[in-house]
């Protein structure tokens, strides 16, 4: 009989404390774990046991996952072999901070890259569907992609990908290519036509995001660990470049998120520990250079700022503090920035390179979650905040923020289409994390608050490619995507599915229509 084990975390000192010297934390590790997480806890056939990854993982703590093991993977449970104590020193151990970075450059992260060889590329979709509405839905519960065709909602493949997927997959143009990121670093690269995997390479140790540039030739990686900014060829994904990501005065710094714009076929980025923004060219022709950014530079300045030529250029825009979180006006001249703890948001104009508004923004906006659609002929946009229980709208023109929608608690997502009268905005946190509020895009009324299954986490939304049906993610195990009718809010039916979190439609993201993320 299997034994079950859970550590309340309160607990884990104390145990550790009484274990006293007994548990040797590092031999411990060394004998249990590290065949399979790397002897450097940077990982090998099994995830990265670091904090970076570890402490922002959802779901049950990590001593009752080395005692009862993790099921449909290979990680064993211990609960049988190791004494309590020696469970809690490993959870205390893979939870403090590495002492040292290994190195993380083109050899090694070359080495990594393995392609499918059982690939084939179809000459033309595999199944019947629209391949433009399918659906890319990200199941964390069993750490896998389900490919949903978007008119039968039929699950066409469901693919392992790499542990710990985050952040939206990105899509060539054409909508073919999806190319997925986990937190460990791994890129990978899925056949949408095909429904095969093409291949995957770890670009870094602790990513943040990527992006796919304008042409599809380039995805850029944001990686936290090491400081860098890695720039895979969409086609083979061999690393075309890394850049060491550091401030003027040479300092390394963390990447927020990179985002692609289209408009300026250029990467933009936010430098975590630094303030400044980069935007990085990806056409031969190098960054465009605006009449007037150049003013905006400090005095003294001009030599580190230089402007670079060519394919993968950067440009630095200093700004007044580092920002973490942002988001683009639809012609990306305007980046709307936020340090979450600020309190206050900067609107900075990308093409003269400076700050040009405030905006007061205290309890945590998630501005990466933004959206923005017309409303009285005028764009606005609208910002969930984490840690308070309300949206602001703000007008996309006078910057300022027109009003704030109560809700039942802090969001994380929101979501629209162009063909809707609605935005959909999860409550996230708190008790009410089952409800889902449904708003009309011009009263900014609630009409409606949906709590399809109470007392489990209702989050996440996405269209189909006309608008006419909202998917909504029930994050559990034995979770669920439920399709909803766009436009009467009836629910339609349930699929099943190992706690699914973010679902994205093909046509919405390559058109970037508005109401969805970049
Ligand atoms: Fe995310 C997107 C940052 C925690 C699920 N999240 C993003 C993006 C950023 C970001 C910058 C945009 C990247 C992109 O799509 O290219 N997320 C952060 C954080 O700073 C934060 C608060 C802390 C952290 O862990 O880094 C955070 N995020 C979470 C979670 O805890 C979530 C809910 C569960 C998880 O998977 O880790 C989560 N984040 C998501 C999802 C998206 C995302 C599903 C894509 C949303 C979309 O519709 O595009």
């Amino acid at each position: 009989m299997i034994r079950r084990i859970v550590f309340p975390s309160a607990l884990i000192l104390g145990l550790i404390l009484a274990a006293g010297l007994r548990a040797d934390p590092a031999a411990l590790y060394a004998e249990h774990c590290a065949a399979c997480h790397g002897a450097d806890r940077f990982g090998a056939i099994g995830p990265a046991l670091i904090p970076e990854t570890l402490g922002r993982m959802r779901g049950p703590d990590l001593g009752a996952v080395i005692a009862n093991g993790r099921a449909q993977t290979q990680m064993p449970a211990f609960g049988e072999t190791l004494p309590e104590a020696e469970i809690a020193a490993l959870a205390a151990f893979v939870t403090a901070p590495v002492a040292e970075v290994p190195a993380w450059g083109a050899a090694e992260i070359a080495a990594t890259r393995a392609l499918n060889a059982g690939y084939a590329a179809a000459d033309a979709p595999v199944f019947a569907g629209d391949p433009l509405n399918l659906f890319v839905v990200v199941e964390t519960g069993d750490h896998h992609v389900s490919v949903l065709d978007g008119d039968s909602f039929e699950v066409l493949d469901h693919f392992p990908t790499p542990f710990a997927v985050h952040g939206g997959p990105k899509f060539t143009p054409d909508g073919r290519h999806v190319f997925i990121m986990s937190r460990d670093g791994w890129v990978q690269k899925y056949d949408l036509w095909s429904l095969q995997e093409v291949g995957r390479i770890r670009a870094g140790l602790n990513s943040r995001n990527i992006a796919i540039s304008e042409d599809g030739r380039w995805i850029a990686v944001a990686n936290y660990l090491p400081a860098t900014l890695v720039l895979l060829d969409a086609g083979d994904l061999t690393a075309a470049r890394v850049i060491d990501v550091a401030d003027r005065d040479g300092v390394p710094s963390r990447i927020s998120a990179v985002y692609q714009a289209p408009e300026r076929q250029s990467f933009i980025l936010a430098l975590k520990d630094a303030a400044e923004i980069w935007e990085v060219s990806t056409v031969e022709t190098g960054p465009p250079v605006h009449e007037g950014f150049v003013h905006s530079y400090e005095a003294g300045m001009e030599e580190a700022l230089a402007v670079e030529t060519g394919l993968f250029a950067r440009r630095r825009i200093p700004i007044d503090e580092p920002i973490d979180d942002f988001f683009f006006s639809p012609d990306y001249r305007f980046l709307i920035g936020a340090s979450r703890e600020g309190g206050r948001g900067v609107v900075v104009n990308l093409t003269v390179g400076r700050e040009v508004a405030e905006l007061p923004l205290p309890g945590f906006p998630h501005l990466g979650s933004g959206i923005s659609w017309i409303r009285d002929g005028r764009r606005v946009m609208a910002t969930p905040h984490l840690k308070e229980a309300k949206l602001s709208i703000i007008d996309m023109e006078s910057w300022e923020v027109v009003c704030t929608i109560e809700t039942a608690g802090p969001g994380f997502f929101l979501r629209s289409h162009p063909e809707s009268r609605y935005f959909w905005a999860d409550v996230f946190f708190g008790p009410n994390r089952d409800a889902v509020h449904v708003i009309d895009k011009q009263s900014l009324e609630i009409v409606k608050t949906l709590r399809p299954v109470p007392g489990a986490t209702a989050a996440h939304v996405e269209f189909d490619r006309s608008g006419g049906h909202a998917l909504l993610s029930i994050w559990a195990d034995d979770g669920a995507v439920i399709v909803y009718d766009a436009h009467t809010l009836e629910e339609l039916r349930r699929i099943p599915m190992r706690k699914p979190s973010g679902k994205y439609n093909v046509w919405n993201k390559i058109t970037f229509a508005d109401g969805t993320s970049h």
